[in-house]
């Protein structure tokens, strides 16, 4: 594939939740230049630097391209073979002894960003069969999947605001302009918020930070970190009070409405306002302007999961959106309808079996699994602590944990006493250092791509393929077969299985669930594919849109999709209830019983204004020019001014003698980092800001870039006991340190 004369080709950015579509120039393995897709149905040549910057992580000497194995304490090359036999005869012995739980897997972000790591993961946790599940998911999203899955039967069942359509957008948490969206896949946010207030419509942002987002709204509050639940629920009472509550054409479809009210009782607007820092006059405010907007929308992200009341703010969130007729209508909160994989397209809809939670517990603080998984929080402590069902070995696959999860010192150390750990990863970082065996994943530009979640965010539905823009190594395996060599090896069927062989049983299995007698047939049209893109196409073609094996004759193939190079473009958001709901009751449940428990230890803080002289709260921050803790190895992103500072307000600093530029002393649970200052009144007073990612100072990581600037890991300064106790997510917001000058 690969001549020397220059050829285009394009490829959905695997990097962040807006999945832009990128229009690269590449001759002779090369990228020679890399720039929006301007034919791309979905993001119209919208582009960020990280995109650009695919071409730096293309050819980054750093990232590794062979397995490694430890041999005599250091990480020398291996093969690939040598690589699996290596993970065979550690692991299988460790399954053996002591047990399945004995191994504990831990995925971070990339895996939602890569076909062949998503599609095959559910495979190999499978295969090994173990309780101990740990992922970015806890450091995250979680409290929001949760709130969904009770609300609407399934923890995929998310709704987006419909910005193309709206006319009164309230951002709680989040800071689009540069995260470029979540759970909310929205490429070109700037764009699109620009129309809105270009058409009349209204942007307002609930932040303690006056973020890039703010700066381009109509009006911006500071929050006290972690007071959502108040300034949610007191817009809740507002609606009840006022008798705004106007559910529309959901009315029929929704219950909960009078346990909802006697709920929020006592979340008043003055009650609430000091322990938001809002005050109640603008809390009533917020709530009329919802209630009066033709086209609104309530959306929270990131700052409303990770906190101690993370679950009832996502879940407010949508219970506002649901009470001001704002759900599943046009400009309001809508569900995508993705033309592959999305569970709420599937099975019978209008009603199913909904979610359950905690049918496991961790072994030692009992926490609820959660979506099959336990709070990453927890990880430490189970591999520290001995006893049965200790853990002893880990596969890691794309996580960074020690850097992106609370108290990474004690996550390190723990690593240290494993038995034996495995990661499949593109560098050796604070994490993978820590491997006994590390397998590489290929460039994402060697790799297909189709994203699997991310459709089922996006603001317009529409389905996009990407071939690969270069040919891998012949010798070096895409990802997928990667996970399925790791499955076959905990099956018991040896290092030197097939994994295609492995991979079709599979497929015939799952198909034969589904087609019966036809299974024959439906392979047969799947025949040309293998991999991920069978199943990919087995997929969009049983899928809402697909050509259901030849019944459709105009619906969608992988064929089809990949024969269009900018995607094909499958409309605005549609109203999906009742069809999307997958709730027992066939209803949205405005008051789930779990949730309305958890209630009341919101209501016991009710009315607690933070005192004079409270310790400064530490929250985080995203940037332009980084992704969490793993793109500072790339030049073109790591250039420019130094970006993990401490934003702090010019009274905060001033009051501990910092100047601007100069060096701070953060301290919490023990643990000091240090990060210069950097004054700022878009802070709210008594919050400093640290971006989180940072810490490439820790030895033996391979990282030549990121080490010259390594940043302070913000993360250090977390207690990993500390998290929302339904969805078992970590607290990485609002916790309180002392600052001084170092
Ligand atoms: N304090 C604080 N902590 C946070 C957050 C915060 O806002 N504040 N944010 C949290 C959030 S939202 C998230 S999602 C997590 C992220 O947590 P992680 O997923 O643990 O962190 P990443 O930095 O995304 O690291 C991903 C890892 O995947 C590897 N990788 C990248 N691409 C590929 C690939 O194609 N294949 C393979 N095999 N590996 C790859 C990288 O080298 C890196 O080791 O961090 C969380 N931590
Ligand atoms: N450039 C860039 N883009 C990214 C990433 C990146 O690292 N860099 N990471 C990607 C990932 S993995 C994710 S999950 C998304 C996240 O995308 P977003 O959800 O947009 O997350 P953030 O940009 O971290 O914005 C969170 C905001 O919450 C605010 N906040 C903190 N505590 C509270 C609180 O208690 N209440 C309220 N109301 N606000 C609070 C913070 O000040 C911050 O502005 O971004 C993705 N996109
Ligand atoms: S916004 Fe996200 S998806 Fe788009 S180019 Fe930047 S990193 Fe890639
Ligand atoms: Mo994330």
């Amino acid at each position: 594939m690969d001549t020397t004369e220059a050829r285009t080709v394009t490829r959905i950015c695997p990097v962040c939740e807006a999945c832009c579509g990128l229009e690269l120039k590449v001759a002779g393995g090369k990228v020679l230049s890399i720039r929006g897709h301007d034919a791309d149905v979905f993001s119209a040549g919208y582009i960020c630097p990280k995109g650009v910057a695919l071409k730096d992580l293309h050819e980054d000497p750093d990232r590794l391209r062979t397995p490694l194995v430890r041999r005599d304490g250091r990480l020398v090359p291996a093969t690939w073979d040598e690589a699996f036999a290596e993970i065979e005869r550690r692991l299988v012995p460790i399954v053996e002894r002591h047990g399945r739980d004995a191994v504990a897997l831990m995925f971070g972000n990339p895996n939602v960003h890569k076909l062949g790591l998503l599609m095959y993961l559910p495979r190999l946790a499978r295969a090994i069969g173990t309780k101990n599940v740990f992922s970015a998911s806890t450091l995250d999203q979680m409290p929001k999947q949760l709130s969904s899955g009770l609300m609407f039967g399934h923890w995929l069942s998310i709704p987006v605001p419909d910005i193309d359509r709206c006319d009164f957008l309230l951002v709680l948490g989040a800071n689009p302009m540069v995260s470029n969206g979540s759970l909310w896949t929205v490429p070109d946010f700037r764009g699109r918020a620009k129309a809105m207030r270009s058409r009349g419509g209204r942007l307002v942002v609930i932040d303690p930070r006056r973020t890039e987002t703010a700066a381009v709204a109509d009006a911006h509050h500071f929050i006290r970190p972690g007071g959502d639940v108040f300034l949610l629920a007191a817009m809740v009472h507002t609606l009840f009070d006022e008798k705004l509550v106007r559910l529309g054409r959901l009315a029929p479809f929704v219950e909960g409405v009078d346990a909802l009210r006697d709920a929020v009782a006592a979340f008043t607007p003055e009650a609430a306002a000091a322990s938001c820092g809002i005050d109640a006059a603008t809390i009533r405010g917020l709530a009329r302007e919802l209630a009066a907007a033709e086209r609104g929308c309530v959306y929270g992200r990131l700052g409303t999961c990770t906190q101690e009341y993370g679950t009832l703010a996502s879940w407010l969130v949508d219970v506002l959106n649901v009470l001001t007729g704002h759900l599943d209508e046009p400009g309001g909160a809508m569900f995508p309808k993705a033309a592959a994989f999305a569970a709420n397209t599937q099975g019978r809809a209008g009603s199913g079996r909904g979610i359950a939670v905690g049918r496991h517990r961790s072994r030692v603080s009992g926490a609820p699994e959660v979506y099959g998984e336990l709070p990453m929080g927890t990880l430490a402590e189970e591999i520290e602590t001995p006893g049965d069902g200790q853990v002893r070995a880990l596969v890691g696959i794309a996580s960074n944990a020690v850097l992106s999860a609370p108290n990474g010192p004690r996550l390190s150390r723990a690593l240290d006493t494993l038995e034996f750990m495995v990661c499949v990863d593109l560098y050796v970082n604070e994490t993978t250092r820590h491997a006994d065996v590390i397998l590489p994943g290929r460039s994402p530009l060697e790799d297909v791509h189709y994203d699997i979640g991310f459709p089922q965010f996006s603001v317009r539905n529409h389905a996009r393929y990407s071939a690969a823009a270069f040919d891998a190594d012949p010798g070096h395996p895409p990802e997928w077969a990667v996970l399925t060599r790791l499955a076959a090896i905990a099956l018991g069927r040896g290092a030197s299985a097939d994994p295609a062989a492995l991979d079709d049983e599979w497929v015939e299995a799952d198909v034969r669930k589904l087609a019966g007698e036809q299974t024959g047939a439906v392979l047969a049209a799947v025949s040309r594919w293998r991999g991920p893109e069978r199943q990919l196409d087995l997929a969009l073609r049983g899928g809402p849109y697909g050509d259901r094996f030849g019944a459709v004759p105009d619906g969608l193939t992988l064929a089809k999709v990949a024969a269009a190079p900018g995607g094909i473009d499958l409309g605005p958001l549609q109203p999906r209830v009742p069809e999307l709901l997958r709730t027992p009751s066939g209803k949205v449940e405005l008051a789930p019983g779990l949730l309305l428990a958890d209630l009341p230890r919101a209501a016991a803080e009710l009315g607690a204004a933070a005192a004079s002289d409270a310790p400064l709260r530490i929250v985080g921050r995203r940037e332009v020019r980084s992704n969490n803790s793993w793109m500072h190895n790339l030049p073109l992103l790591a250039k420019g001014p130094e970006r993990c500072t401490l934003l702090m307000h010019p009274d905060d600093a001033g009051r501990r003698g910092l100047a601007d530029g100069a060096l701070a002393s953060i301290r919490a649970a023990g643990r000091e980092v240090r990060a210069p200052v950097e004054l700022s009144d878009g802070l709210m007073p008594g919050v400093v800001s640290l971006p989180h990612g940072w810490g490439h100072d820790l030895p033996d990581t391979r990282l030549g870039v990121a080490a010259e600037r390594p940043g302070a890991n913000l993360n250090a300064l977390f207690d990993e006991t500390r998290r929302d106790p339904l969805s078992g997510n970590a607290v990485l917001s609002g916790v309180a340190v002392e600052v001084s000058a170092a």
